[in-house]
């Protein structure tokens, strides 16, 4: 049969299968049903099928007596799971054929899905794109987490600021997962902990039961998965009952309500260590009952602890889920009877930790006395980790009391009680034996400055490993045009070999490739365009540059940087002095924690600036600027095939790695960017020339802020700086209410302008010179967009995660036959 009969007849096939999942799963037929149901159909027919694959895998893993990862975080951004799944199950050419007029396409099928937003951002889309390479490349691997029934909150923009909605993204169920109803553990909270020698009887004073619902990752290219399992806490059953056995049914829906809260919201702050307690009830739950089944499953298939450490690796995503050091002693010692000795030093082999900041403010410390009050048995057991910690450090270097103090496990307080804190990122570097930052500068300036103690305690535990993304999602599915012309120009090996992009460099000199590549370019640009007309209600100019910067919105990435250069190109448009500029489309996407003030401020100038800019006739033709609602992974889909140019501006050494940066590139835009996080490595990859590197470099900005830095000084002395400065001052952009950007302009100019926005203004200016007169060379720019593209091959996450296989966790990939 030729080719196109074959996927005829498959189409067929899978048209009959979900008819029938329409019929007994969602009780219609397709004559009359809606999208959504065609959704659950389709999904229905894809679960089957990870279904088989996970219970081949576990067969597979079991049979082998694989080491497993446990990939432990508080936050894994998935977004939508329809069109991976189809593609790693190959179904998605077929289901296009399925889903043809006059019924809906597969792609209005597909937007169907809510995005499961469960993390804030680059630390959780980081976790669900490694989740993605661990089933790819076979890894005997489970995800551990939380299952919050509220995820990040959707923003809306009304009248210029940012609105916050809950999202319960789950509403009754998910196609895409299983419950476990026979896997639930109790989580044990409060209470007092009674000593007997090495051991402890906690005598808890509230419990709580974890149930566990999985997620089925497919690998691709392999039938392997890998399992994202989330805990849901609920009330346990004998408590809920007692209450509503006597008939007091409100103090049953309270009890219920009170258990259920712990997994009720994720915290949508990632700026800021609230240090609330019901964000430590959430941390210790999920650690809890995800080290519970840890050693369940080993004891199912050991039968012992002794060759614990032979046989998994736990992994801890930032601090959040430290706490799991002392849980796991507890679990050893008290529960199963294993010397304090053995248990850490199983302990110590099993655990390694990844720092994804160096900002003071996100390192996460918890108040002893709420440890002691939450959680005492494990207070009791991190000052004994201390103790023989602080023994041995005084064995390497007797009577360094200062270096005592800087690495204790606790902050005293400076003596007062009540202000100790337990420092988290302490506790994760004592009990791990690797430690690793997420870009090669992040590394580096960890052990220079955060942990240079412990460096020099113990330097063979740090290591880097610089992140990466998944080619399939951010690639592949995104961006289907340059997938094609890929496949053509290089085969179709790629996804799971993203180094033969290196294959695209003979190409990028040869004008008909430029040419399909630029047509590719600008279909993503129109379908962008196409959405932001719909969604925003302005129209975009498909052939204008689109300058895009998308990522939570925050002081130290300074989107006010990139404000500042719109209003400066503003203010050269209107007097006549801009020379040599391109039409350009400045786009902006992403969410401001609900607290953070100045964050909100920034979207709010942004908007008045937009409705400025885009209604004055005198500029329209050559600056639009547009602030894109409710960005996440799905609207990122959209973005990041569409950009010309990536906005990676982050003051040097505050950004650890930045993985949009890698998508964006990933997909043809050429960077504009400080020497920060991974910008430095993706300009080794992709060549200097072909890329825009601007501003004061990590030395630089420690020599400025030690000599004293002046903001105002340079306020005064660049007029274009100033005229842009006082425009939002003055209210400008915010006539309604002059006074409204006092307080940014402020934080600039007189208050210290702490992420030197004002340093790198001129030089970032400059840049954006340089980036229009190359814009306006089409075939020069194509050429450089295309070595971008060529040069991303170490910044695929299954690279990260070989190197995390191999220096950190000691595994080897399987195959399920
Ligand atoms: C911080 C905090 C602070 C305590 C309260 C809750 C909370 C939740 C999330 C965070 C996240 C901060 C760390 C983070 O997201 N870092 C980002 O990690 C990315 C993946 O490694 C990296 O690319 C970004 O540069 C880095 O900012």
């Amino acid at each position: 049969m030729p080719d196109s009969a074959a996927d005829q007849a498959a189409s067929e096939a899978l048209r009959a299968n979900i008819d029938h999942k329409l019929l007994c799963q969602v009780a219609t037929e397709p004559s009359v049903a809606s999208k959504a149901e065609f959704y659950h159909a389709l999904a229905q027919v894809a679960r089957e099928q990870l279904a088989k694959r996970w219970v081949e895998t576990q067969h597979a893993d079991r049979q082998s007596q694989a080491r497993r990862v446990y990939y432990l975080s508080m936050e894994f951004l998935i977004g939508r799971a329809m069109n991976n799944a189809l593609s790693a199950l190959d179904l998605r050419d077929q289901a296009a054929l399925v889903f043809t007029p006059p019924g809906p396409s597969i792609d209005e099928v597909m937007e169907c899905e809510p995005d499961a937003a469960l993390g804030n951002g680059g630390l959780g889309r980081l976790a669900a794109c490694f989740l993605d390479s661990m089933a790819t490349l076979g890894l005997p691997s489970w995800g551990y987490g939380v299952r919050y029934e509220y995820g990040m909150f959707a923003q809306s923009i009304v009248n210029g600021q940012q609105v916050e909605k809950p999202e319960p993204w789950v509403q009754d169920r998910s196609p895409w997962e299983f419950q476990r109803a026979s896997k639930h553990f109790t989580v044990h909270f409060g209470g007092t902990a009674e000593h007997h020698g090495e051991w402890a009887e906690w005598h808890a004073a509230d419990a709580v039961e974890a149930k566990a619902f999985d997620h089925v990752i497919p690998g691709h290219g392999t039938e392997r998965v890998s399992t994202l399992r989330l805990w849901k806490a609920a009330a346990p059953s004998e408590i809920d009952l007692g209450a509503f056995n006597t008939g007091d049914y409100q103090r049953a829906a309270e009890l219920k309500n009170r258990f259920e809260n712990i997994s009720w919201v994720l915290y949508p702050n990632d700026s800021t260590s609230a240090g609330r307690e019901l964000r430590l009830r959430q941390e210790y739950f999920f650690v809890s009952a995800s080290m519970q089944d840890i050693l369940d499953r080993h004891f199912t298939e050991y039968g012992s602890f002794d060759n614990l450490a032979d046989k998994i690796a736990i992994h801890l995503n930032d601090t959040h889920p430290a706490i799991g050091v002392a849980e796991l002693m507890r679990l050893l010692v008290d529960e199963h009877q294993m010397s304090w000795k053995d248990a850490w030093e199983q302990c110590r082999r099993i655990f390694s930790y990844t720092n994804h900041t160096l900002m003071p403010e996100a390192l996460e410390t918890w108040k002893v006395t709420l440890i002691q009050r939450v959680l005492p048995r494990h207070m009791l057991i991190i000052y004994r980790i201390n103790q023989e910690f602080l023994d041995e450090v005084v064995r390497l270097y007797p009577g360094d009391i200062d270096l005592m103090r800087r690495v204790s496990l606790i902050d005293d307080g400076n003596g007062h009680e009540k202000d100790k804190r337990v420092r988290m990122a302490h506790l994760s570097i004592v009990g791990s034996h690797r430690i690793n930052g997420v870009s090669q500068l992040h590394s580096d300036l960890m052990v220079q400055t955060i942990f240079a103690d412990f460096a020099r305690l113990y330097p063979e535990r740090f290591h880097n490993k610089t992140n990466g993304v998944t080619p399939r999602r951010w690639l592949a599915q995104a961006n289907p045009d340059l997938s094609s012309l890929l496949d053509e120009r290089i085969g179709k090996d790629w996804r799971l070999d993203l180094d033969r992009l290196q294959g695209l460099r003979e190409s990028a000199d040869d004008r008909a490739f430029g040419a399909s590549f630029a047509a590719a370019k600008r279909s993503n640009k129109l379908r962008l365009a196409n959405y932001v007309s719909r969604e925003v209600g302005i129209n975009l100019d498909p052939d204008s540059l689109f300058d895009v910067q998308v990522k939570r919105i925050h002081e130290y990435k300074r989107q006010l940087l990139n404000v500042l250069h719109v209003i400066t190109r503003y203010n050269a448009l209107l007097d006549g002095t801009a020379v040599g500029c391109a039409p350009r489309s400045v786009i902006f996407a992403g969410k401001a924690a609900s607290s953070y003030h100045m964050a909100k401020q920034v979207i709010r100038l942004i908007n008045d600036v937009a409705a400025v800019v885009n209604n004055d006739p005198r500029t329209r033709d050559m600056l639009q600027v547009v602030f894109i609602p409710n960005y996440g992974v799905s609207v990122a889909e959209l973005i990041m095939p569409a950009a010309n140019l990536s906005e990676q501006i982050s003051t040097a050494g505050t950004e650890a790695s930045g993985t949009g940066n890698m998508k964006l590139s990933l997909n043809g835009a050429l960077t504009i960017g400080t020497e920060d996080g991974a910008n430095i490595e993706i300009r080794d990859q992709v060549g200097a020339e072909n890329i825009f590197i601007f501003g004061n470099n990590t030395a630089q900005v420690a020599a400025i802020r030690a000599a004293g830095y002046q903001p105002g000084d340079l306020y005064r002395d660049n007029p274009a700086l100033q005229e842009a400065l006082d425009k939002i001052d003055a209210g400008f952009f915010s006539p309604g209410e002059r006074s409204r950007y006092h307080d940014v302009f402020n934080s600039l100019v007189h208050y210290g302008d702490h992420y030197l926005l004002l340093a790198d203004y001129a030089d970032y200016v400059a840049a954006q010179e340089r980036v229009d007169t190359l814009y306006l060379t089409p075939a020069e720019w194509q050429r450089k967009a295309i070595l971008n593209v060529a040069g991303m091959g170490p910044f695929s996450a299954d690279r990260t995660i070989r190197a995390y296989a191999d220096d950190t966790w000691n595994l080897k990939t399987l195959t399920n036959t």
